[in-house]
This record gives C-alpha cells, sequence and structure tokens, in this order.
C-alpha cells in the first residue's frame, strides 16, 4: 500500500471521501439518497450549478408554480419516482383528471371537425405502435427504411392515398405533420427521421399515464435531499478533470503478476446484482485506496475510492475528451457520438387576463406543409416559429407553447420581445382574432444553451442501439480482479429501458449506490431501498430481448 498512498499532507478531512458523486439532478440526488439510507454518508456530491435537481427545476410566473423541465411522472406501475411521491404524501389521490379538449386549428384560423382529429390521432397511434413493435419482432421493414419518421410518413401516405377529397386529404396530412412535430418533443429530437426505427420500442412506457404532483415535479426533491446530510452536497462545484487512476492501485488482493504502471480498463466487468448491499455496507468498511481525484473549476480538489458520474449526455458530448484521465474507452466515446440528445424547450406566457374559451384546454397549431426545411440557421428566421406544434393552457392565464430541434435552439437565440411578438401573432392567426392581448411576461427555457445540460434528453439515432446506453453505463475498473468498479456512470443517459426520464435517471444513481454497497463477498442480504414493497426492483429486471 506505502508505494501507491497518495499524498494527504495537502488535503484536509473535508475533501477526502469513499465515494464522490458529481452532479445532483435525480440521478446524482438518488446515488446520494441510497448512499445515506444504507448508512454510508462518506460521500460528497458535486453539483457545477447553484441549484440541485439539474432538469428537475420550477420557478414561480405570478401565483403558479411552473416546471422548466419534467412536469409528469410517467407511468405509475413499478415507477419507483410515483412510489416515492405516494410514501411521502406528494399525489393527491383524490383529485380527478381534468378534462382535456383539445381543439386544432388551420392557419386560415378554421378549426378542425373533432371527429377528424379522432380519427388521424387513432391512425397515427396505431403507425406509432408498428414502429414499436420492431424492437422484439422478427419482422424487418421495408428496404431503405430505417427511421421512425420514414416508416410513419410511408404508412400516412398509404393512409391518405384512400382520400379523394384533395381537400380532406391535405387537411389530414396536417394534422399527421402537427401530431409528428409533437413526437419530436416526446422523443427528444428535431426529426424523426432521426430516430432508428428497430430501436424505438426499447424504451419502456410504465402502465398508469402521466401523473402530475399537486406542488409540481420539483417537490419530489425534497423526500430525496432531507436524507442527504446536507454537508454532503456542495454546489456551485463545476467539477473540470476527474482522474480515475490517481493512485496506481496495489493492494493484496491484486493479481500478483500485473504490472501496476498500466492502466487495465475492464470492459466486461461483472455485473451489479439488486439484492447486494447492506445497512452496515462495505462501502464503509474498505480501506481508503483514494483512487480518484476530481477537480473543479475553481481549482478546489477532492479525494475518493469511487467516483459517480452523473454529468448529462449532452455535457459528456462535449466534454468528456477533456473530462476524464486517463481517456474513457473507446467503445464508450462511440457510444457518446452515436447516441442523440436533442432540444425540447418550453415557452410559457403569461396573460393580464383569461382570454382562451375556458372550455378549452389545448390548440393545436396546423401549419400549412413547409416547402423546404431550412438547414442554414440565417433562413430559420422566418420559419423556427413552425414548429411550434401546440399551445397548451396552464391557468387561465399562463400559456405552455412546446418547440423542438433546430428551430428550439435558434429561439433561444432570441429576444423575449421577438417571441412574444410571434406568438401573439401565431395566437391571433390561428383562432382568427386580431384582440388576443400581448402577454405581460415570457419565459423561455434554453436547455440546449443551458453549459451543465447541452440539450434536453437521450433518444436512440439511426445507427445506434440500446447496447450504446448499455456501454455508456459500463462501470470501469482500473485493475483486473478489483473488487468494486471506480468509475461508475448513472443519469438517464445510462438506462437502457427508461432513457430520457426521470424514473430511469433515478433507478441508475440507485445502481450505482447499490454496487458500492454491495459486500465483496456474496450473502444474503436484506437492501433497505424504500420502506415499501419496492415492485420498481422487479420491473427493472424484465429484459424485452
Ligand atoms: C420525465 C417528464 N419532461 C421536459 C424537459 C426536459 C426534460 N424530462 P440532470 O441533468 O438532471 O442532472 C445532471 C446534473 O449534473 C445537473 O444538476 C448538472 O448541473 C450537473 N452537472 C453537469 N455538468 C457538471 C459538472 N461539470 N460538474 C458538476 N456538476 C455538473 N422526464 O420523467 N417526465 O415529464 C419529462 C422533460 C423540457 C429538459 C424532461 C422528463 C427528462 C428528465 O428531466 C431527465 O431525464 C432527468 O431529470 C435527468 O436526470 P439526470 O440526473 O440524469 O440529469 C418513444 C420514446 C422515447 C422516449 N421518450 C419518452 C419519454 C419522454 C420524456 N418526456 C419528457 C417530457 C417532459 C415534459
Amino acid at each position: 500500500m506505502e508505494n501507491n498512498e497518495i499524498n494527504l499532507e495537502t488535503t484536509t478531512a473535508t475533501n477526502k471521501c469513499k465515494v464522490i458523486i458529481v452532479g445532483g439532478g435525480m440521478a446524482g440526488l438518488s446515488a446520494a439518497y441510497h448512499l445515506s439510507k444504507n448508512g454510508c454518508s462518506d460521500f460528497k456530491l458535486l453539483e457545477a450549478r447553484r441549484r440541485i435537481g439539474g432538469r428537475i427545476v420550477q420557478i414561480d410566473i405570478g401565483n403558479e408554480k411552473v416546471e422548466l423541465g419534467a412536469n409528469w411522472i410517467h407511468g405509475v406501475l413499478g415507477n419507483p419516482v410515483y412510489e416515492l411521491a405516494m410514501q411521502n404524501g406528494l399525489i393527491d389521490i383524490m383529485q380527478s383528471p381534468k378534462p382535456h379538449k383539445v381543439v386544432a386549428a388551420t392557419e386560415q384560423g378554421k378549426q378542425v371537425p373533432f371527429s377528424v382529429l379522432h380519427e388521424i390521432y387513432e391512425a397515427y397511434l396505431c403507425f406509432l405502435r408498428r414502429c414499436e413493435e420492431y424492437f422484439i419482432s422478427q419482422y424487418l421493414p421495408p428496404e431503405g427504411i430505417d427511421s421512425v419518421g420514414d416508416h410513419i410518413r410511408l404508412e400516412i401516405s398509404l393512409y391518405l392515398d384512400k382520400i379523394q377529397d384533395p381537400q380532406e386529404r391535405h387537411l389530414r396530412q396536417l394534422i399527421f405533420d402537427c401530431l409528428l412535430k409533437r413526437e419530436t418533443c416526446i422523443s427528444g429530437c428535431d426529426n424523426m427521421s432521426e430516430i432508428d426505427l428497430l430501436e424505438i420500442g426499447s424504451y419502456t412506457e410504465l402502465q398508469g399515464g402521466n401523473v402530475i404532483l399537486p406542488g409540481g415535479y420539483s417537490s419530489i426533491l425534497v423526500p430525496l435531499t432531507k436524507e442527504i446530510p446536507s454537508n454532503n452536497l456542495l454546489k456551485e462545484h463545476p467539477v473540470k478533470k476527474i482522474l480515475w487512476n490517481k493512485n496506481n492501485y496495489n493492494n493484496n488482493n491484486a493479481e500478483s503478476d500485473s504490472d501496476d504502471s498500466d492502466i487495465t480498463v475492464i470492459e466486461d466487468p461483472p455485473k451489479a446484482t439488486s439484492h447486494n448491499s447492506s445497512r452496515e455496507s462495505s462501502c464503509e468498511k474498505e480501506i481508503p485506496l483514494h483512487n480518484v481525484e476530481v477537480v473543479c473549476e475553481n481549482g478546489e480538489k477532492f479525494y475518493s475510492d469511487h467516483v459517480i458520474c452523473t454529468v448529462p449526455l449532452g455535457v459528456l458530448k462535449h466534454k468528456a475528451v477533456n473530462l476524464f484521465e486517463p481517456q474513457l474507452p473507446d467503445y464508450k466515446l462511440e457510444a457518446l457520438s452515436k447516441l442523440l440528445f436533442g432540444t425540447v424547450d418550453k415557452i410559457l406566457l403569461e396573460y393580464e387576463r383569461p382570454f382562451l374559451n375556458p372550455n378549452i384546454t389545448e390548440v393545436m397549431l396546423l401549419w400549412e406543409t413547409e416547402v423546404a426545411k431550412a438547414d442554414n440557421p440565417g433562413e430559420l428566421n422566418d420559419s423556427w416559429y413552425k414548429k411550434i406544434y401546440s399551445f397548451t393552457k396552464l391557468s387561465d392565464t399562463l400559456l405552455l407553447g412546446w418547440i423542438s430541434g433546430k428551430e428550439a435552439e435558434y429561439m433561444e437565440t432570441l429576444s423575449n420581445d421577438i417571441v412574444v411578438d410571434v406568438c401573439t401573432d401565431i395566437l391571433r392567426k390561428f383562432l382568427n382574432d386580431p384582440y388576443i392581448p400581448k402577454p405581460k411576461n415570457c419565459v423561455c427555457t434554453s436547455w440546449a444553451s443551458q453549459p451543465y445540460t447541452r440539450g434536453s434528453y437521450t433518444a436512440i439515432a439511426v445507427g445506434a442501439s440500446q447496447i450504446d446506453i448499455e456501454y455508456l453505463a459500463q462501470p470501469l475498473y482500473n485493475k483486473k480482479n478489483q473488487a468494486k468498479p471506480v468509475l461508475l456512470f448513472a443519469g438517464e443517459h445510462t438506462h437502457s429501458n427508461f432513457y430520457s426520464t426521470v424514473h430511469g435517471a433515478y433507478l441508475s444513481g440507485r445502481t450505482a449506490a447499490q454496487i458500492l454497497l454491495s459486500s465483496d463477498t456474496p450473502q444474503e442480504i436484506v437492501l433497505n431501498c424504500e420502506d415499501t414493497s419496492d415492485l420498481s426492483s422487479w420491473i427493472q429486471g424484465i429484459s424485452l430481448e
């Protein structure tokens, strides 16, 4: 041990620990929560921003609490975030869902009969389900069709061919176009032609629909953070470098014939199991090795034996090459570049007084089909707003518009005054009402420009696969026969079925904590994660392959 111990003279007790968690979004907080709940408090969580929560963030607009990132718990059965919310009284079980009344309007201000909207929506859902089935079926798609967008467009054209009346056909085409734009906001991409057809079904939808917490999604952060010792949470600590082979690891368990000067990245480490941790965890018992040095932007250094990196895929895409020393293995770098981290933004408009018909909750915008897609950012000037597919009413005086892809990124460069004028023109045109007032306040998210996110969420691009997500999740060892990995990864981008979601992030953080909490020698242990029966561990074990 002696030769390999780091020089601790320059360190203080506060910057040495067993585990460093980089990033305080849902994945990082979940890792910290599960370490804490299982008796391991020897960790530090380093968060770049002045706040925790990452892509879960709430602001006040007027009297409303508004979520700028995640807002729905996707699914109930087996969703650990739903379970956590239930245990902590965050769900109002008496609340019945508000009736949702959607209208679809054309640029000429004409509203589409609901029966037509319903017919096209049903057909669209059917086309989407057929795309999802490729993942589990043996069937091959038609030749040359490799994206969800291409497949759905093929089905749309076959469907529309059967409609004789050109106007009826055109109207239906506009509804399909709108639904495809909506899909880019669900998948997190610019265009559905970017999404791999054979892989879209890898995303697992949990039953139970979308649940909204009365206090907003951000209320879920409270039960997590209250379990984490506040001294362990260090905000405004952007991490610049993760040196994960700092101390040439050498202990008595190491292979006697190994060359310690070499970095051995074991590419196929043993899989973590979900039943191998204990309250008196081995996280507390291990001999300190300090394999890891984490350097913050301000020069502060932290030392640990293990590091859990939860920075988003967008940040990894930009920074991975400089963030890690030694460099990540090629298979991880390749996976990083193949996967997609698209942009989805929200436009929030606050009004002095209500103006929308009280029965309407959403206006779908049926833009005329574009002739050519603008690739040149300069050309987006005249067309960016056509990507806004709808405005939803959050309250009588608050509207929410959704926008994705290049157009969202372009919008992030504009002033609020421009966005306000454009949105007012849109609403006046589609609702055929020149007296619609201007909003008194406008808030636009800027997820692509945020240096600590650089996009919105993960999707599987054409040519990538679920395996790339598994590659990103793979923990790294720096020595053969090492009991536990040195560098672990968590975050929504590392969950092979629930990528892009908060529950995916939560489970990935929990898995990372479980790996470190696990005993070096396998034994029968009851995992202390949640206080109730944990359906999610069971669901997590289901493979769709
Ligand atoms: C969900 C939903 N939802 C809308 C919008 C967005 C997202 N999601 P984090 O980024 O949170 O944390 C990382 C931390 O690291 C962060 O705090 C950073 O500051 C920090 N960091 C970065 N660099 C650092 C450094 N150098 N040093 C130190 N710290 C550093 N999910 O379940 N329900 O309604 C939505 C939505 C606009 C932007 C969402 C939703 C996604 C979640 O928000 C997201 O996955 C998690 O919060 C991520 O947590 P994390 O910890 O991994 O990262 C078919 C098909 C396709 C599949 N798609 C279907 C599902 C669609 C998803 N739905 C989205 C819809 C909305 C509205």
